[in-house]
């Protein structure tokens, strides 16, 4: 059970994204975001399950936590399969308040977007009249005249 280190993201728009909390002798806290990057949240995100880290914000992006903020400076190199690996410091030494709250957004939980252009049309049976002319590709020969200047 020492090996075990809860760590949750709060206050997001799903598990994989929010303000980093971590908890301690039964109590969650947050983490100072001075010297968070991308390497800190690449941790949290694998730990978590959540894939690749997306974004490191800090300054509360997610909200303001409840005390204690538990953790400060932290370093990791980003190769840690867990968060209690990283340099760190000592549990509640800091010089932060809550408005710099770390927080993370992992790949893992974003909702992707809705077939964003590209994916759609074209494939459905649009073939054309049989006389060299395609269906409906207007947009086509804009795009070509354009960039014949
Ligand atoms: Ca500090
Ligand atoms: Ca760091």
């Amino acid at each position: 059970l020492m090996d075990t280190e809860q760590i949750r993201l709060a206050n997001g728009p799903n598990r994989c994204a929010g303000r980093v909390e971590v908890e301690h002798e039964g109590q969650w806290g947050t983490v100072c975001d001075d010297g968070w990057d991308l390497n800190d949240a690449k941790v949290i995100c694998r730990q978590l399950g959540c894939g690749t880290a997306v974004a490191a914000p800090g300054q509360a992006r997610f909200g303001t936590g409840m005390d204690p903020i538990w953790l400060d400076n932290v370093e990791c190199a980003g190769t840690e399969t867990a968060f209690r690996q990283c340099n760190r410091g000592s549990w509640g030494l800091h010089n932060c308040n809550h408005n710099e709250d770390a927080g993370v957004v992992c790949a893992g939980g974003q909702r992707r977007p809705l077939k964003a252009g590209g994916d759609v049309g074209w494939g459905g049976g649009d073939g054309g009249d049989g006389n060299g002319h395609n269906g409906n590709n207007g947009n086509v020969f804009v795009f070509f005249s354009m960039g014949g200047m």
